[in-house]
Parts: C-alpha cells; structure tokens; sequence
C-alpha cells in the first residue's frame, strides 16, 4: 500500500504516505492496492479511447465510466473491496472493447495499430487476491524515481482525480462534452505513461486546472438549469420533530428523487454536510418537508449520524466507519459511494430508505430554531456586486476573504475560524466546501446591510467566486491579483487539489493553504509553486493577516 492523497496522510520523519496495513482514513491495504490497479486500468482504457478517437469513435458509456469509477478512488469515498472488484474488472472489458473498435479501424484502413503504453497491455488477473499481487505494478510510486518527478505526477494524478469526481457530478446532471471527454482521456492515458519530463507534467498539471475550470462551469449549468439559481435563504440547523432521512454527499439529483419519494410520507428531510447549499435552489424550497440541515462537516459523522434518529444517504464523499457509531444498519450509500456491509442503492428507488426513517423514532422534539443565512452563489453574488462596489469605493468594505475547502479534525484547523472571527468588521468573508462549518454558525453582522459571511455553496462552486472576482476586477479595472481579495484554502482531499490548480492556471496569486502542505509536493516543488504562484502554506493568524492586510 501507498497512499499520499489527502491531507491526513501519514508523516514520519522516514517518509511520508499511509504505507502500512491501514491508512489514517481506515483504508486497508488491500483496499488501496485494488483502487492503485483500478486506475491503472483506467489509464489503459483511456489509451484506447484516445487512440480510438483518432478514427473518430466515441463511447459514451465509456467516457462515463471513467471518470466515475476514477471518483471512487478519492478519499473516502469506497472502501468496498467487492465493488472495487466489480470496478476493475468493467474497466478491463471496457478496455478490450475500445481495443477492439480501435484495431477493427485500423484494419479497415490498412494502418497498423500504436503500441500503447503498459497500462493498455496489462493481463488482468482474474481473482483477488492475483489482483492484489498484481497491484505492486500499479503502485503510485512505481518505479525508482526522483521525488520531485514523483511529486509532480501525484500533483497531476489526485488534481485529475478531482476533476473526475467533478465531472460525474456533473454527468448526472446531464451535462456531458465530448471535448473534455477526450481532454481527460488524454491527460489519464498520458498518466499511465510515466512520464519523467518536469516540464510536460507541470504543463499538465496546469491543463488539468483549466479542464476542471470546464466542468466546474458545466457543474454550475447543470445545477442552475435544474434547480434554478440559488438566493440567499435562511436555514433551520436544528431538530425539527417527526420521522426523519438525512442526506450527505454532492448529489443534488438524489436529494430530488428522495423529496419527490417522501411527499406526503409523513418525513422530513435534513440535508448533512456538502449537501447543505441545495436548500438555497429554488426547486428545493417546493418541498416543506425539506426542514433544514442537521449537523456539520464529514469529520463529525459518527457523532451525528449515531445521534440522528432517522435513515441517512451518502450520494458522494465523505464517508467513515459507519460501524464505530453503531448506525450501519441505517446508513445508505449510492453511486462510487460503498463501505463493506452497508447497503448499497442502485436505480432511482429509495423505498429501504423510506421505509428504515418509517420504522425508526425520529425525532420526538422539537429544537427553537437556529437559522444561518446560505445561497450567496454566483447569480445572488452578481445581484449584490454593484453594492459591494459601492461600498469598497466609499471605503465601508476594505477588504475580502474567501475561506475555502474542506474541513478535517486537525486541531490546527482552528486556524479558518480564528481568520474567520479576528478578520477586521470593514471585511466581507466567503466561504465554500464543507471549511465552513468551523465557523457558519457564529453572527458576523453586515457592513451596510451586505452580510459580512457570504457563503457561496459546495467546494465546486468555486466557479462563482471566481465569477464574482472577475466582476470585481473589471469593475476596478485591474488584475483579480490586485483586488483587496485573499484567498485561504483549507484542503483535505483531491477535489481541493483540483480547485486549486484551477485557481493557478488562471493566474490567481498568493492564495495561502493549510493547515499543512500536501506530503507529496517536495521541497523543491513547493518552493517553485511559491516563487511561480506566490502559493504559501498558512502561518499564524496573527502573521497572516498582517501580510493580507498589508498592515506594516
Ligand atoms: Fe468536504 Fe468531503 Fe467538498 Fe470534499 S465533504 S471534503 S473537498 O469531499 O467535497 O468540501
Ligand atoms: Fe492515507 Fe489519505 Fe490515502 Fe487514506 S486517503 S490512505 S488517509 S493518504
């Protein structure tokens, strides 16, 4: 086993990366190995699909499935060995399929076919435990290679890998491109090929911001088409009595079926963690008994999932041992989503679900209500942007935070709260992904009537700020670099990674990550991206703020 990918890795003075038994997430080792080999097939069926395109054929079942199986690789997502299995071994027929269309092409022409990369030639085993043994090829760090080369494929590997994730939320959300289809095809295959050239990986890992910069537009069509744009709304965060099904995760399409499948059932509905923005859409705001959101980030799971007294659904990342707090037995989980034991719901039918919250209490009380305001997403954003002008230009507003990503339970992620509270009254903050819960539900005020906490939704919907930072410098005329604007990103997993790439490949400078760098950037990488990007890790509270400040 080696696994780098998330922010809770395992660092020891003699290395770093989770390398032993089990990794900090409670992956086992035989699990990882199994997600090493399923992207390793991956990148062969990507091989094939480029190469396929050469003679124009394109397999929307398999650019689909890509992606999607390439997202049940991220953090804490699939721990299911038997599901990954299944995974690995679609991959490989998917990947003879494209090998046959590709070679039946070439035939016809005359041509003879590539000699494709090892990933594309690879002789699946066909048990596990063969698998397993056969995954040393597939490792990350395969092969005996500088660490910076290393260092630079994994920045470019877990940065796709969030991109993936992004485009299969996107996918359900019918926005599909055959151009990016073919984009991430290229970038996957040319992954499995090895690469030691510093300057193509690096030029890569850019692209890989741009592409994601794509689907992250696509994401925000697609959520906006189908749910309408989100408006600042009120939310209740409390208990509201009566049965009751929580729902984590991304997916807004699940968090649809269930409302439409519990109308009149005498159920409410709370959204858990990333899922919290959904109550800003329009669409949503028809089902009453859409109450509220319940609880805070993944990292707080099983506590509040053993206290929730109803059924809960993961529709996507994160999920942890369901076992430690007792509530397997009422947990769900969809799509790449999978944990050994936990049952699993495939198609558009959530009848166990229904009937688990119909068989268990709920709650039995009712809360006073705690209300935080949500829905600052690009359209609302937009619609506020000529008083926000207005206010930095009479001097009210001096300065803007976007606080961004993930949150994790590193005491040192007090850090994103103490920036949050200490960041002076003449500043507006921003918040997006799951950081947010470190500090939604304190009162900040508002400067001139504008909320100073402006939370614009899910970590995808990074697309809106960047939005509103294009308005902004526009309306400014200068570069979004010499806007008032800091950016502080808390990171934890791979879709942060990506947001981040895409935050550099558009030129964004001096954004400050923490609480710590990720493990597989070197020295030497870290020090290129800081004198290149100005990218720094986060220091003191103190210290930071004078430096975004710019106060002597
Ligand atoms: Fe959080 Fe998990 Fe959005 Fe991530 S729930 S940590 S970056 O998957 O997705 O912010
Ligand atoms: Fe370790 Fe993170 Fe990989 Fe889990 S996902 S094995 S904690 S690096």
């Amino acid at each position: 086993m080696f696994c780098i990918q998330c922010e809770q890795t395992i660092r020891t003075p003699a290395g770093n990366g989770c390398s032993y038994s089990q990794g900090m997430c409670g992956k086992l080792a035989e699990t990882s190995d199994l997600q090493d080999l399923l992207i390793y097939v991956l990148q062969g069926v990507s091989a094939y699909a480029v190469k396929a395109r050469e003679f124009d054929i394109i397999d929307h079942e398999i650019d689909t499935f890509v992606p999607k199986a390439f997202f049940a690789t991220l953090t804490n997502v699939n721990f299911d060995d038997a599901r990954l299995v299944e995974y690995v071994e679609q991959a490989n027929a998917y990947r003879g399929r494209l090998q046959d269309a590709y070679e039946t092409a070439c035939a016809a022409k005359g041509v003879t076919p590539a000699e494709l990369s090892a990933p594309a030639q690879l002789i699946l085993a066909t048990s596990k435990p063969e698998m397993i043994t056969q995954a040393a090829l597939a490792a990350p760090n395969r092969g005996d290679v500088h660490e910076d080369i290393l260092g630079l494929r994994l920045l470019c590997l877990y940065g796709l890998k969030g991109a993936a994730a992004y485009m299969e939320h996107a996918r359900v959300l019918s926005q599909t491109n055959d151009e990016v289809a073919g984009q991430f095809h290229e970038i996957m295959a040319f992954l499995g090929e090895d690469s030691v050239d510093v300057d193509k990986l690096f030029a890569t890992s850019m692209e890989i911001g741009q592409l994601n910069y794509k689907v992250m537009a696509m994401l925000d069509e697609g959520e906006t088409a189908s749910f309408g744009h989100p408006e600042p709304t009120q939310v209740n965060t409390v208990a509201v009595k009566g049965k009751a099904i929580l729902v984590s995760g991304h997916d807004m399409v699940d968090l649809e079926l269930i409302l439409k499948q519990t109308e009149g059932k005498g159920i409410n509905v709370f959204t858990h963690g990333e899922m919290l923005p959904a109550l800003a859409y329009p669409e949503f705001k028809k089902y009453p008994h859409l109450v509220g959101n319940y609880g805070s980030a993944w990292q707080n799971q099983q506590k509040e999932f053993a206290n929730f007294p109803g059924a809960v659904v993961m529709t996507s990342n994160c999920i942890i041992d369901p076992n430690v707090g007792s509530y397997a037995d009422r947990i769900f989980t969809r799509s790449i989503v999978g944990w050994p034991g936990v049952t699993h719901l495939v198609g558009d039918d959530f009848t166990q679900v229904i009937e688990k919250a119909l068989e268990l209490d709920g709650f039995t009380y009712d809360e006073i209500p705690h209300l935080i305001t949500i829905g600052f997403a690009r359209n609302a954003l937009m619609a506020a942007a000529p008083a926000v002008i207005e206010n930095v230009k009479n001097g009210s507003i001096k300065h803007f935070f976007l606080v961004g990503g993930c949150d994790g339970d590193k005491a040192e992620r007090s850090y994103f709260t103490d920036i949050a509270t200490q960041a002076p009254d003449d500043s507006v903050i921003m918040t997006l992904g799951c950081g947010k819960y470190k500090f939604n539900k304190l009162e900040f005020g508002d400067v001139n009537g504008i909320p100073r906490l402006l939370d614009i939704g899910q970590c995808n919907d990074s697309y809106s700020a960047i939005q509103l930072a294009i308005a902004l410098s526009e309306a400014f005329e200068c570069e979004i670099n010499e806007l008032p604007l800091s950016l502080v990103l808390s990171w934890f997993e791979q879709k942060a990674i990506v947001v981040l790439l895409t935050l550099l490949s558009l030129g964004v400078k001096n954004i400050r990550t923490g609480p710590t760098p990720p493990a597989f950037l070197t020295p030497n990488l870290l020090k290129i991206l800081e004198d290149k990007f100005g990218l720094r890790n986060t220091t003191t509270v103190e210290e930071d703020l004078k430096t975004m400040l710019n106060v002597a």
